[in-house]
């Protein structure tokens, strides 16, 4: 029923294998989001702890006026990771300008379940989804409509989960779908005190840790495979020299999984990583994204913990 993420099982387990055989054993953070996964994610973002879906949230509801004057009008939203699509409601109640709509998502249900009721919402809004592993090179769907330009959506600091090289491939690839003047409207967590981060990702309802431990779920559900999740505890720490939060599962004892007939061994007190969340500085971000785009504005909140900011392909 919860077949939520739209991969191939053969390229899961190729994936999956490949993470776990390396000498720090990780596992790609995608396969957080099944269905459970998707749900406990919404359930952190509402989380005491967890500020920067509020803090969004607040600087879009703060600057809007702004915001839709820097973007222009008779646009095209391409919302990457669109999910519930909270964020992209707050832009288009206040943008009437905005001519079509393109949720991107891997996850069918989901994209399904969101058009569905955006259709109702808004009918005059052209909507096209597009189902796919944004993470890889993609095409968006042709528009007949006339508009001035296209801007991607991307909040949430979700290009924070990519390593910068990862970011850069991907930037590489956005910027091949815009032409100069297009844009892309993106959230950026920044760095900030390491006790405010490290209570993000370790919230006192253990919300976080069912969200991590829920990758080994997924992969014994979708899977043959046999993680014990009670041999595994949530990590989550402030790696200073990467500029990022990580998280982990550390194994509680020597133990060993099979998934498919292969065989992991892992030995008590080691981890498989599971996330990265980086954290950047507004010059570093700039620097990260120069080669294709300038940044021409961003807002912040008044304790300067997130960023929006909207770029511009060059
Ligand atoms: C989706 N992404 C931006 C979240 C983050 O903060 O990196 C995922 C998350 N991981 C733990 N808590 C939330």
């Amino acid at each position: 029923m919860d077949d939520h993420v739209t991969l191939s099982f053969p390229k899961m387990l190729d994936e999956i294998i490949e993470g776990l055989e390396k000498d720090q054993k990780e596992l790609p953070s995608k396969y957080f989001y099944d269905q459970r996964g998707s749900q406990l994610f919404e359930e952190i973002t509402e989380l005491e702890e967890y500020y920067p879906t509020r803090t969004e949230m607040r600087i879009m509801q703060d600057n809007m006026p702004y915001i839709i004057r820097t973007v222009g009008s008779d646009i095209i939203l391409a919302e990457l990771g669109s999910g519930s699509s909270k964020k992209t409601r707050l832009l288009l109640d206040h943008f009437p300008s905005i001519t079509s709509y393109i949720p991107i998502e891997i996850s069918e249900q989901y994209l399904a379940k969101v058009v569905q009721k955006l259709n109702q919402e808004y009918p005059d809004l052209q909507i096209e989804p597009l189902c796919t592993d944004y993470s890889m090179p993609f095409q968006l769907p042709a528009i007949a409509q006339p508009y001035s330009k296209i801007v991607f959506f991307y909040p949430g600091s979700t290009i924070g989960n990519f390593q910068p090289s990862q970011a850069k491939a991907f930037l590489n690839n956005l910027s091949t779908q815009l032409d100069p003047g297009d844009g892309m409207l993106v959230g950026v967590d920044l760095k900030k005190n390491i006790s405010v981060l490290e209570t993000a990702y370790n919230d006192r309802q253990g919300v976080t840790a069912s969200f991590n431990k829920n990758i080994l779920r997924h992969i014994n559900r979708k899977l043959d495979a046999n993680f014990n999740l009670n041999n595994f505890r949530h990590e989550a720490f402030y790696n200073r020299d990467e500029g990022r939060i990580e998280m982990h599962l550390v194994s509680r004892t020597d133990q060993t999984v099979t998934i498919e007939k292969e065989v992991f061994h892992f030995k008590q007190g080691e981890s498989i990583h599971t996330e990265n969340s980086y954290k950047y500085s507004l010059a570093d971000f700039e620097t990260l994204v120069s080669e294709w785009f300038s940044v021409e504005k961003v807002w912040t909140d008044s304790d300067h913990y997130f960023s929006l900011q909207y770029l511009q392909k060059i």
